[in-house]
């Protein structure tokens, strides 16, 4: 059995997938934490953990400007200068449950805790690179850095994705190779030795257990890159999708997105001083803070703004998630024994918004299910 040496998991994770391991925890105890505990943090894997000899451990640097392959190991990416940063991934299926109730969609059945905040340490790809010679004016040519895992599918193929050069060179960017998450060692499920850490970029692109980076001219030639996690138009469907359109751009950045986790959907919640108590979080790609959550209690009539949980980060350079939490008037009338149906909506530092509806975002994959979150909720 190739998945007769996983790692323990917790068990609060509401398991989607047990071979390969896709799980998620409760959305009421993801925000209760700013930093997401590392047994707390979702895991989403394509293949068997691989479990790998520190002592062997490899880092391979190849590519345009290297004649070739150069090795480090896991002492030489300790004598770097670490940087610390707070950074929330989300898997681009996050929340493709709600995409689902619109129309049916292929993929992994997330809830909204296919996201999750913690502090990742470890030197900056740029200072690597600058490190080893490699000069950006140089070569010119590069437009993207390829990630490779040490993962392997039953075909032997690894996973793998990319990043664009713009990205991995600008120091203020942040993307580091991660030795440590919360200020431990890399816990197996989350990449241990090694982890692309590319912040504001989707999951898909921060490759754990990376074994080797690559600088080309092209996009990764894996099928994560080329094949999945794209979005389209809502009236594409499987029968028309064509994956190499040159509209079908692979997700880089996330668009703004929110949810409420507590209470969960359906529950009963306890009315104080004409109000009730709401948390969850949001989060938006590229380095966009959020600067505000309204939440509505009647459909949109009346907004009201939530308390804001968030690190110190500039308004364009924020990698962390927010929580958001309140005490939130009822629509006037509002009793115990009432159902109310409660909905939040982020907007960002570009003053993007999350669409209203899921609608008109619908897409084959359920990517970036990004609108309104709504549940209902019985007053007591
Ligand atoms: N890297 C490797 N090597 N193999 C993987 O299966 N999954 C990707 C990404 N990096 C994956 C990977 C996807 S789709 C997501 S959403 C994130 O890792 C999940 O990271 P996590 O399991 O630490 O939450
Ligand atoms: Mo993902």
């Amino acid at each position: 059995d190739p998945y007769g040496n996983e790692p323990s998991r917790h068990p609060v994770f509401n398991i989607n997938n047990l071979k390969p391991f896709n799980a998620e925890p409760p959305l009421n105890v993801l925000a209760d934490n700013f930093i997401t505990p590392n047994e707390l943090f979702y895991v989403r894997n394509h293949h068997p953990v691989p479990d790998i000899e520190p002592d062997e451990y490899e880092l391979q640097i190849e590519g345009i400007g290297f004649e070739e392959p150069v090795s480090l190991t896991l002492s030489d990416l300790q004598q770097l200068e670490q940087h610390t940063v707070t950074a929330a991934i989300q898997c681009a299926g996050n929340r493709r449950a709600d995409m689902l109730q619109h129309k049916p969609v292929r993929g992994m059945n997330w809830g909204g805790a296919a996201i999750s905040n913690a502090t990742w340490s470890g030197p900056k790809l740029c200072d690597l690179l600058k490190h080893l010679g490699w000069d950006e004016e140089k070569f010119p040519s590069v437009k993207h850095v390829w990630a490779d895992g040490l993962d392997y599918g039953p075909d032997g193929t690894s996973y793998g994705a990319s990043i664009l050069i713009e990205k991995a060179m600008d120091p203020r960017q942040d993307v580091i190779l991660a030795l440590k998450m919360n200020g431990e060692e890399l816990p197996r499920d989350h990449g241990y030795p090694v982890r692309l850490v590319a912040p504001g970029v989707v999951g898909a692109r921060n490759v754990k257990w990376v074994g080797s980076i690559t600088l080309s001219e092209e996009e990764s030639h894996s099928h994560w890159q080329r094949r999945d996690y794209k979005g389209f138009n809502p009236s594409v469907d499987w029968h028309n999708v064509d994956f190499d359109d040159k509209y079908a751009v692979s997700i880089q950045n996330q668009p703004v997105t929110s949810m409420v986790c507590d209470p969960l959907d359906g529950a009963s919640v306890q009315i104080v001083d004409n109000k009730i108590h709401l948390k969850g979080y949001a989060f938006s790609g590229a380095g966009a803070k959020i600067i505000r959550v309204d939440v509505t209690l009647d459909d949109g009539t009346t907004w009201h703004t939530a308390e804001l949980q968030q690190d110190d980060s500039p308004l364009n350079r924020c990698w962390s998630w927010s929580i958001w939490e309140g005490d939130i008037p009822l629509p006037e009338g509002a009793k115990a024994g009432d159902e109310v149906k409660v909905t939040c909506c982020a907007i960002d530092s570009n003053y993007n918004r999350q669409p209203e509806k899921v609608k008109n975002i619908w897409n084959l994959r359920g990517c970036l299910s990004n609108s309104w979150h709504s549940i209902s909720v019985n007053l007591k």
